[in-house]
């Protein structure tokens, strides 16, 4: 797996670094690449390859929606990390970018990772057809905002210290990290055409933004920081609301196994097609970083 995972780390940053090459000069692409590049484990990209393989979906495509995904993905864990949110020094083995630069340059190099998402999905070299690249940068867009990430991130710390039932957890969960694999699962079969599949895609990746979010709370739990690049033990002492805290560690690992086998049964249909994204999934969930 990590050998296929390298492939794609590899592609999608070197289409980034040529991406930002051609850019204009400012003062920002520095804090800008710095909080994108070389950057983590691409486990996003990794579901967008998958899903376009079982819908044979031209590889270039992908790549570019990759990248657009990773720059949206790199200014929230930007923004994430500064003080007003969790307050983090460490992200992905390296200083967080506020510490690097200061805050007020993350803060202006998150918003411009966001506007280059849809510039990499708006740019004329990005060859689709212009009905479906709107449908592509309306659904990141839905994804990205106060109905997907940004929202789900307000309830996050608007829950801290708060006791939560399952279902406001899952909901805010499914925001914060689903509607984001969400579209890595539909954005492939929007490109193909093959329309009658988003709905179970849609579902599909919601539950696997949940099964990531799991793996990252236990990970949060049980790692050690030198090893998970971030710090570690932190949704205890913050009070975050977590299936874990809800739960009990016993109980949510069993939950999410049966998630993972509700997951892997809609995928029979798929056949072998389908392996390569099955192996991502069990990847997710047991990932040590
Ligand atoms: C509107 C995009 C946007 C952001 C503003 C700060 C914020 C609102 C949202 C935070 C979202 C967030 C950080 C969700 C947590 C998801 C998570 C655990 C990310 C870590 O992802 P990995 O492990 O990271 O895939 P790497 O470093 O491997 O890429």
């Amino acid at each position: 797996m990590q050998k296929k995972l390298n492939k794609i780390i590899y592609k999608t940053n070197n289409y980034l670094y040529r991406y930002f090459s051609k850019q204009k000069n400012t003062q920002l692409i520095n804090p800008m690449i710095y909080g994108l590049l070389p950057g983590g484990k691409k486990v996003r990209s990794k579901i967008l390859f998958d899903v376009g393989s079982i819908f044979k979906v031209d590889k270039k495509i992908i790549l570019q929606v990759a990248a657009a995904v990773e720059c949206i993905h790199a200014y929230s864990l930007i923004h994430d990390d500064l003080p007003c949110m969790d307050n983090d020094n460490i992200r992905r083995g390296k200083l967080t970018t506020h510490k690097k630069f200061s805050e007020s340059t993350a803060i202006l190099a998150g918003n411009s990772l966001l506007t280059i998402a849809f510039q990499i999905l708006s740019d004329k070299r990005f060859n689709l057809n212009e009905k479906k690249k709107i449908k592509l940068i309306n659904l990141l867009s839905e994804s990205s905002g106060h109905t997907g990430i940004a929202g789900g991130q307000f309830l996050d710390l608007s829950y801290e210290k708060i006791k939560k039932n399952k279902k406001q957890i899952i909901e805010m969960q499914i925001k914060k990290t689903g509607r984001l694999f969400s579209f890595c699962c539909v954005a492939p079969i929007i490109i193909s055409g093959k329309i009658k599949f988003i709905n179970k895609f849609n579902k599909i990746g919601n539950e696997i933004g949940l099964l990531f979010q799991i793996a990252d709370d236990l990970i949060d739990l049980r790692g050690k920081s030198s090893t998970v690049g971030k710090k570690t033990k932190k949704d205890l002492k913050m009070g975050k609301a977590t299936l874990i805290s809800l739960l009990g560690t016993d109980n949510t690992i069993k939950y999410a196994d049966n998630l993972k086998l509700k997951i892997f049964r809609s995928l029979k249909i798929f056949g072998k097609k389908g392996d390569d994204f099955k192996e991502t999934i069990n990847y997710i969930l047991n990932r040590t970083k």
